[in-house]
């Protein structure tokens, strides 16, 4: 059976590959995994059977016959725990690599995410500057520890890894911010990550949507 995942009928990034559907599409292809996809309004994501997959109302969820998921970096974990590609056999390296998993949707998100919703809906509050300056500090210290552990390697540990893949996912979050640009090393690991074949596989099917969305 083919798993069906749900993804944002029009993205407010504009196909952007931001909606947290991009991370569930680069799992499937890097593993190796057909998936089908079935896009919500905003509207449908807070009706009684979407709530049934999802009790906040948001996407992505994740659907395989008996199973059903909700919480992007689980649905990940699930992913890659199926087939191999996104977790190494070895099992310390292996629990490193759920570490990293933790790490990016724990440590580094939650900040990320803030400065993400403040820049969006407190832009004119008088708190505004303040509260930004705050938030970038925060982000600087964990980029500074991403940075130092990475050093000029190509991956957190080792293969790339779903830890690496949630990270890329987070950090590119701060594209429109100009903060990574302070990281070559982190910039480069974004843009190495990008270029791998999977993921601009699920970036152009993730676009595609918000294209054929905007004609219609
Ligand atoms: N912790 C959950 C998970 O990881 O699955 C969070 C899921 C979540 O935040 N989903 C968002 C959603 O459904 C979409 S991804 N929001 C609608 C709602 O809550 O009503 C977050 C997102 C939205 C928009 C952009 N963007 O425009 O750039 C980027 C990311």
């Amino acid at each position: 059976m083919t798993a069906t995942i749900t993804a944002f009928e029009r993205s407010p990034d504009r196909g952007n590959g931001l909606a947290r559907d991009m991370r569930l599409r680069w799992a499937f292809e890097e593993v190796g995994q057909l998936y089908d996809v079935r896009l919500l309004s905003f509207k449908a994501m807070k009706e009684p059977a979407h709530l049934a997959l999802q009790p906040f109302g948001q996407i992505p969820t994740y659907e395989d016959g008996d199973l059903a998921l909700f919480e992007s970096g689980a649905i990940v974990l699930h992913i890659a725990e199926r087939r191999p590609g996104l977790l190494p056999d070895d099992a310390n390296a292996r629990a490193r690599a759920i570490m990293w998993m933790f790490a990016a949707l724990n440590t580094l998100e939650p900040p990320i995410f803030d400065r993400n919703l403040v820049t969006i809906l407190e832009r004119d509050r008088p708190w505004y500057e303040e509260r930004l300056a705050a938030l970038d500090q925060i982000i600087r210290k964990r980029l500074d520890g991403l940075s130092s552990h990475l050093g000029d390697a190509d991956w957190l540990d080792g293969a790339f890894s779903a830890g690496d893949l949630l990270m890329v996912t987070v950090l590119r979050r701060l594209q429109s911010s100009g903060i990574l640009n302070e990281y070559p090393n982190l910039a480069a690991y974004v843009a190495r990550a990008e270029a791998r074949p999977a993921y601009q596989r699920a970036f152009e099917a993730q676009r595609a949507v918000f294209t054929s969305s905007s004609a219609s």
